[in-house]
């Protein structure tokens, strides 16, 4: 451990020293996608490593008990260990939706997957500006349930195919999802919203915190002053513990402040714990309330705990980066101003007090931005500021290592892409004008820009 720490600072060193006089833009250093907190493994271990380097004792100790939690099952009280479950879930742990720290499993014709959730709400807002409950359903569709009580529904998915072609005449095919809410316990709502989610790779989200909010305020042009087609808008949501609107970050449309409330969320809507944020069960004022007024089903320390590892999970290495067709896949995709969204390089804040997070050059791909996705995407739910067809840019460092962690390619918020290539053409609105020159794009060219998405 030592050792590799040793090397891999003399390697940063060495890079430093050699490239310092020649950065010129973000291409120089970027295979080392997370700064010094980079790691080299390209197994199914890739999304799963530690910080390798500036972590304390103390995060260090947080970090293991961090990753235990995440592994491990949820029973039903009373039990000594890992009680709480439910009396509504999705699922019993966390790794059960973010396999290997990584995407669970999108589901397939007529059937559910526990990783892809159903959001819920009903027209109109909170307090805050946020969706509003479903009445009878509360804000995400649990199917399941402890002995006794009814889990809220079933979420299916239907798909319908069609077809395309590239300009060159290849042709292609994409599959459009339809959910549909079977067997409620309760009938619906005449009027009420959904989003589906996909689960997405945990790691690198400590860095992406970290990133100042100027920083990400420094690409919004919601009008689009600058006339390129594209906007880029802030979310601004509910962050419980300050008591205030702060930016959002995480999540498919940026609906989260920290990662400290969306780990809470998590536990609280996902396997039904209640913890200082989130104080209710999910299932309050609903039937399968268990009216216990017990004390939290997880203690302060372990919901830090569980923010502390998603914190410190490292970024992978990009790989192949010399490799002449990644490098003009690499100016591709900068042509087709797919890094007007997935803006490739950040800097993260001066932070004495968590100096593995302080003053990073990171590479996630994204600028913490809604953007217009257009209609196919749009899922007609509003969340804070986010519009229906707005999502987040979703980081895209890590990608081409999903097959090894994940053992599949599906990708976008509903997981209906089963490759690069079909996420790509799934991009409309502002993201319109970058499909549309990958249509253009000859066979060796897409080749090349994915080529260039697998070595990230
Ligand atoms: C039932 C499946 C499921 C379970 C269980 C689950 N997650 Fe998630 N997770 C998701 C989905 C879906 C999203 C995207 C949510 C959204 O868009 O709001 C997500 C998002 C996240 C994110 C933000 C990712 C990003 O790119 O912004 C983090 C961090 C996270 N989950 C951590 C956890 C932790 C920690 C646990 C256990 C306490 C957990 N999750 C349990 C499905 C799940
Ligand atoms: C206008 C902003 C914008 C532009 C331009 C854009 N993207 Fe995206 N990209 C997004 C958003 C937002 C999503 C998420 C959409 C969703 O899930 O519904 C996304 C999703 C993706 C995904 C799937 C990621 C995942 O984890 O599921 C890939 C891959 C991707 N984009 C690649 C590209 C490439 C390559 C280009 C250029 C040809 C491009 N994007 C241009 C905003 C953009
Ligand atoms: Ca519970
Ligand atoms: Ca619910
Ligand atoms: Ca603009």
């Amino acid at each position: 451990m030592k050792y590799v720490t040793c090397l891999f600072l003399v390697i940063i060193l060495v890079t430093s020293c050699k490239k310092e006089a020649s950065i010129t833009n973000y291409e120089e250093q970027d295979w080392l996608a997370g700064g010094s907190q980079t790691v080299f493994e390209t197994g199914s271990g890739a999304y799963s490593q530690t910080f390798p380097v500036n972590l304390s004792a103390v995060a260090l100790e947080n970090h293991e008990i961090g990753d235990a939690l995440f592994e491990a099952t949820f029973i039903t009280a009373p039990a000594p260990k890992n009680a709480g479950l439910g009396p509504l879930y999705n699922a019993v742990s966390c790794a059960s939706c973010h396999n290997k720290d990584g995407r669970g499993n999108a589901p397939e014709e007529g059937g559910h997957s526990v990783s892809l959730f159903l959001k819920v709400s009903e027209p109109g807002v909170n307090e805050h500006g946020g969706p509003l409950d479903l009445p009878g359903f509360g804000v995400q569709i649990q199917p399941k349930a402890t002995f006794g009580k009814l889990g809220e529904a079933e979420v299916n998915v239907h798909y319908t195919y069609e077809t395309g072609a590239f300009d060159d005449g290849a042709s292609y095919e994409l599959r459009r999802p339809t959910f549909s809410i079977d067997n409620p316990y309760i009938p619906l709502p005449g009027n009420y919203l959904f989003s589906p989610r996909f689960s997405r790779p945990v790691f690198g989200m400590g860095l992406l915190e970290a990133i100042a909010d100027a920083t990400v305020l420094m690409n919004e042009d919601e009008y689009d002053v600058n006339n390129d087609g594209i906007t880029g808008k802030a979310n601004y949501v509910w962050n419980i513990y300050e008591r205030k609107m702060t930016l959002g970050r995480f999540g498919w449309k940026a609906g989260v402040p920290t990662v400290l409330q969306q780990v809470a969320a998590a536990f609280n809507q996902d396997i039904g714990l209640t913890n200082f944020i989130f104080p209710y069960e999910n299932s309050l004022n609903q039937a399968q309330y268990d009216n216990l007024n017990d004390e939290f089903e997880l203690s302060d320390s372990l919901v830090y705990a569980s923010a502390m590892y998603i914190r410190t999970l490292a970024v992978p290495a990009r790989r192949n980066v010399k490799d002449p067709e990644v490098i003009r896949g690499k100016q591709l995709f900068n042509d087709a101003a797919c890094v007007k969204c997935h803006t490739p390089k950040h800097k993260t804040k001066v932070n004495m007090a968590f100096p593995a997070l302080s003053n990073q050059t990171i590479y996630p791909y994204t600028d913490l931005l809604l953007h217009d996705m257009g209609p196919n995407l749009s899922d007609n739910r509003p969340e804070y500021l986010a519009e229906g067809f707005e999502w987040r840019t979703p980081p895209l460092w890590g990608i081409g290592l999903s097959q090894s962690v994940n053992n599949h390619s599906y990708f976008l918020h509903d997981g209906r892409a089963r490759n690069i290539s079909e996420a790509i053409l799934w991009h409309g609105g502002e993201a319109l004008q970058s499909k549309l020159l990958y249509i253009k794009m000859s066979a060796s060219d897409r080749k090349a820009l994915l080529k260039f998405l697998n070595s990230l």
